[in-house]
């Protein structure tokens, strides 16, 4: 037998900061479904390389699926009904996502998560993602339900401020994250992703986030 360092294959609630847990391979016995509901998504809405309003390409690849998109160019972050690229809705939000977000996040202590905005996150190797807090949904009573599947990643978490320290937390095929309360404006990141192989994903890191956008045109 292998020994696989990298797959959880027991659940189990970490306590991460106030407010926050990790739930350990909460996903997992419904890991490979979600990559291949992932692949659908992606089938009407195709990763893109967005840019930020400093005029950087971001390494991570992203699309959404359900009500709302978050998208972002030269003119600033925001969320979207339409997709930019196809000029259409983004795709529904598959069940199993949706049931996934309120299960988790009901676990966690936030019972009747009803997440609108659904983004999807893709890494190679060397992707990363700087540090930055999630502000730009407004319903701030929400949490965020972030599911992490295939290639492990090493997450980035401090404080309300960005200076502050930083705890380093290693994410793996089936862990499931939710974020509420006093750390729902927490800075964080994931670190440039390494070189490695999962057998359901390939090289590809995926990261699925659940938010309450609960976004209005008029801003
Ligand atoms: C902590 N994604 O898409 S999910 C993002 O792994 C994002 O792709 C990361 O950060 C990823 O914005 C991390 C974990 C996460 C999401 C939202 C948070 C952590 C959070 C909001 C507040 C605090
Ligand atoms: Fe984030």
């Amino acid at each position: 037998m292998t020994l696989d360092l990298f797959t959880a294959t027991e659940r189990r609630d970490e306590p991460l900061a106030d407010g926050a847990w990790v739930l350990r391979g909460f996903a997992l016995d419904i890991g490979q479904a979600l990559v291949e509901d992932i692949h659908a998504v992606a089938e009407q809405a195709p990763f893109r390389h967005l840019v930020t309003p400093g005029g950087f390409t971001m390494s991570v690849a992203m699309t959404n699926c359900g009500q709302f998109g978050w998208c972002s160019d030269r003119r600033g972050y925001r969320y979207d009904q339409i997709d930019p690229i196809t000029g259409k809705p983004w795709p529904a939000m598959p069940p199993r996502f949706a049931r996934l977000a309120a299960e988790a996040a009901a676990h966690a202590g936030y019972p009747g998560f009803d997440p609108d905005a659904c983004l999807v996150n893709r890494y190679i190797p060397g992707s990363r993602l700087t540090l930055h807090q999630d502000r730009d949904e407004r319903d701030g009573t929400q949490p965020i339900v972030s599911v992490s599947l295939g290639v492990p990643a090493t997450f980035q978490f401090g404080g309300n401020e960005r200076a502050g320290p930083k705890q380093r937390v290693p994410l793996v095929h089936g862990d499931v994250v939710v974020w509420g309360g006093p750390s729902r404006l927490a800075y964080h990141g994931v670190l440039p992703l390494k070189e490695a192989s999962h057998p359901l994903t390939g090289e590809y890191r995926f990261n699925i986030t659940f938010r309450a956008a609960r976004w209005k045109a008029e801003g």
